[in-house]
């Protein structure tokens, strides 16, 4: 296991690539693009710029976080082929550049969904979190606005405005995607770009649906043990796999992380593992990573990746706010700081204790 810690690029991030230089045992980020569009193409030369960056702060580029899917291929359009195209170009650009892993989902419209980006915790500090009978309230044409005006100014990973500028004419072009026809446009693009993964030794990572269900009534077909498989069977290459996230995963309790790590074992490509306080079925609070702090069990999962003799990049996600710290929600350097901390004593006693 590699510890690394997400990071947006300078210009967008707060935390620096010298703080996190210091974090003990983090050896790499993930990063990206930050600017790009999904489709755009990823020039061989900006890369290049953002690896020397990083290389020069004394870390690597672990994998990127995300290299985003244009709409027309998750709708199944026939302008596709043409933004599978320029995927394949950025996929080799980033090979020639060193990077092996490409973190990416496959969500319609809206990446990750919260409905309070700074819950206040009985302690102070500030969480994400989800309640679905909020969102069964608000417009989705109004969730961007929502999701905007609560992130104190950052761009928020995978909710790029210009994109979602154009929500309802977003929405009426997948009304008629439901969860087969997605699954069946995930099988084409994977088919499609698995030559070039293949030839390169790219490993794809799929990131799970969060929440683990349908939001919007929107399809989503990544958050269970069995659409999982499903999808690692319709594609049976090992670069077709998984970014394993416990905090997605987690938020349908019915998902047993640690049998679902061993299940999927090599296809597991990097790990995102976060905590979180279940309240209701629908209803959750972000937590600290500590496994006492929230519902799930931190070691069980540890232990599970170390039973894989998982070697990929992991990194602690979604962070609480503490501090005072002002940063984009759940990306903050403290709080991600302690998770890693926390998650490198894990794996040192499990380690250890297996000797
Ligand atoms: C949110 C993240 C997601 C994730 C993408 C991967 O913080 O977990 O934005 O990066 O879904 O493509």
């Amino acid at each position: 296991m590699k510890m690394t810690l997400r990071w947006f690029g300078s210009g967008h991030d707060t935390v620096t690539l010298e703080q996190i230089r210091q974090i003990p045992g983090c050896v790499g980020v993930i990063t990206t693009l930050y600017d790009k569009q999904p489709g755009e193409v990823w020039t061989r030369e900006e890369i290049r710029a953002l690896r020397e960056e990083v290389e020069a702060a004394g870390l690597e580029i672990s994998g990127i976080e995300s290299v985003n899917i244009n709409d027309d291929i998750k709708i199944g359009l026939p302008t596709r082929d043409k933004y599978i195209e320029n995927y394949i170009i950025t996929l080799e650009n980033l090979a020639k550049e060193g990077i092996d892993l490409v973190c990416y989902n496959f969500m319609p419209v809206f990446d990750w969904t919260r409905t309070d980006l700074a819950k206040v915790r009985p302690d102070g500090s500030t969480v994400l979190s989800y309640d679905q009978e909020i969102i069964d309230k608000i417009d989705p044409v109004k969730m961007f606005e929502e999701m905007d005006a609560k992130a104190s100014g950052f761009m928020l990973p995978g909710w790029e405005p210009e994109r979602l500028a154009k929500v309802k004419e977003l929405f009426d072009k997948y009304k008629d995607v439901d969860e087969e026809k997605l699954f069946n446009n995930l099988v084409y693009f994977l088919k499609a770009i698995m030559p070039t993964c293949e030839k390169y030794g790219i490993k794809m990572a799929i990131h799970m649906d969060d929440p683990a269900w349908s939001v919007f009534n929107l399809p989503r077909i990544v958050n269970n043990k069995e659409n999982i498989q499903r999808l690692l069977d319709a594609v049976p290459v090992v670069n077709n796999g998984l970014t394993l996230c416990t905090g997605s995963l987690g938020s349908n309790p019915d998902n047993d992380i640690p049998d679902m790590i061993r299940t999927f074992g090599d296809r597991i490509h990097f790990g995102h593992v976060r905590n979180l306080i279940h309240h209701e079925p629908g209803k959750f609070d972000e937590a600290a990573h500590l496994s006492a702090d929230g519902s799930l069990d931190m070691y069980e999962i540890m232990k599970a990746f170390y039973d894989i003799g998982f070697t990929g990049p992991l990194r602690p996600d979604h962070g609480r706010m503490i501090w005072g710290e002002k940063a984009m929600p759940g990306y903050g350097l403290y709080d991600r700081a302690l998770g890693a901390t926390y998650l490198l004593g894990l794996w040192e006693a499990i380690v250890k204790s297996n000797r």
